[in-house]
């Protein structure tokens, strides 16, 4: 599987500490003092679907799992889970020599809930970190950019997080006013395929798996094959021809590099 993994970057100086729910917002990052204040600290996430990057609304991690923070030969500090970072220390990622690695920190996902993020072409200048049920540990980077107009997971789980605010420990301006915006049109569901294909197949909830599976088949194969960019600098152009062109401009930006994943390795997939 090659994956695009997305540098989205954690406005470190920007972060707020404060207490929500059980959580001490921010407080364990800051603690980590200079290894992220005198460095760029980016969440690496693994994305199919790099021309959607116009559409990001938030980041997910996954509260459960445990991740690292990987020093690259640049001074950069890649955050994603370990299983991750040894592929990509494999793939020479981190420009530190081939299966070399420089791990400075760990930090639990919870952690790493609620940092304010500069996600490359989204139309929102902050998005926030946010926590999502179906992070798999197995697949991409353990971070998962939310892409609520072309994603069915994305979209149930901001619903979800809107809905019970406080049961999931986010503030509402973490998730309010963050609405998914056009960025591919489709003949079968419109510009909006994550929401529509979730009300069509009457899908509630992260709970609803065996339906979001569907979901997310359906909505890959309207995009892929018959959706057109409808934002951008390929606005007009159908989505397999602007998908290599906006995946090369990330990388040529410095916002983005190429992730495999030995399809052996991937232990849950839905495609
Ligand atoms: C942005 C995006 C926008 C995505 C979209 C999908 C869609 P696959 O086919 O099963 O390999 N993802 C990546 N890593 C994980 C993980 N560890 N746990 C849960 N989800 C993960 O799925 C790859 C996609 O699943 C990735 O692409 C990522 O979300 C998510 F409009 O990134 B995607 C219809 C899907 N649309």
């Amino acid at each position: 599987q090659e994956y695009t993994g997305i540098k989205i970057r954690i406005k470190v100086d920007a972060i707020q500490p404060q207490q929500v729910g059980p959580y001490e917002v921010g407080k364990a990052l800051l603690a980590l003092g200079d290894v992220v204040q005198s460095k760029p600290v980016f969440l690496i996430a693994a994305t199919l679907r790099p021309e959607t990057m116009y559409g990001q609304t938030s980041c997910f991690v996954g509260t459960t799992l445990t991740y690292g923070l990987y020093e690259t030969a640049k001074g950069e500090i890649y955050v994603c889970s370990e299983r991750a970072a040894r592929n990509m220390a494999w793939q020479d990622v981190f420009g530190l020599g081939k299966g070399q690695m420089k791990q400075v920190a760990t930090l639990k996902g919870t952690e790493l809930v609620g940092l304010p993020l500069s996600a490359p072409l989204s139309c929102y200048d902050t998005v926030y970190s946010l926590p999502m049920e179906n992070v798999l540990a197995t697949k991409g980077t353990a971070v998962v950019t939310s892409v609520p107009s072309d994603s069915p997971d994305d979209h149930i789980t901001m619903q979800d997080l809107r809905k019970k605010s406080a049961y999931y420990n986010v503030l509402p301006e973490w998730v309010n006013d963050f609405a998914a915006t056009p960025i591919i049109d489709t003949p079968e569901y419109g510009n909006l395929v994550g929401p529509k294909v979730c009300e069509i197949l009457k899908i509630q909830s992260q709970k609803d798996k065996a339906l979001l599976a569907e979901a997310k088949e359906r909505a890959y194969k309207a995009g892929f094959y018959n959706g057109t960019m409808v934002v951008g600098d390929h606005k007009g152009l159908p989505v397999q021809e602007a998908k290599p062109l906006i995946r090369q401009e990330l990388i040529d930006a410095g916002h983005a590099f190429v992730y495999c994943e030995p399809e052996g390795l991937v232990v849950s997939r839905s495609g």
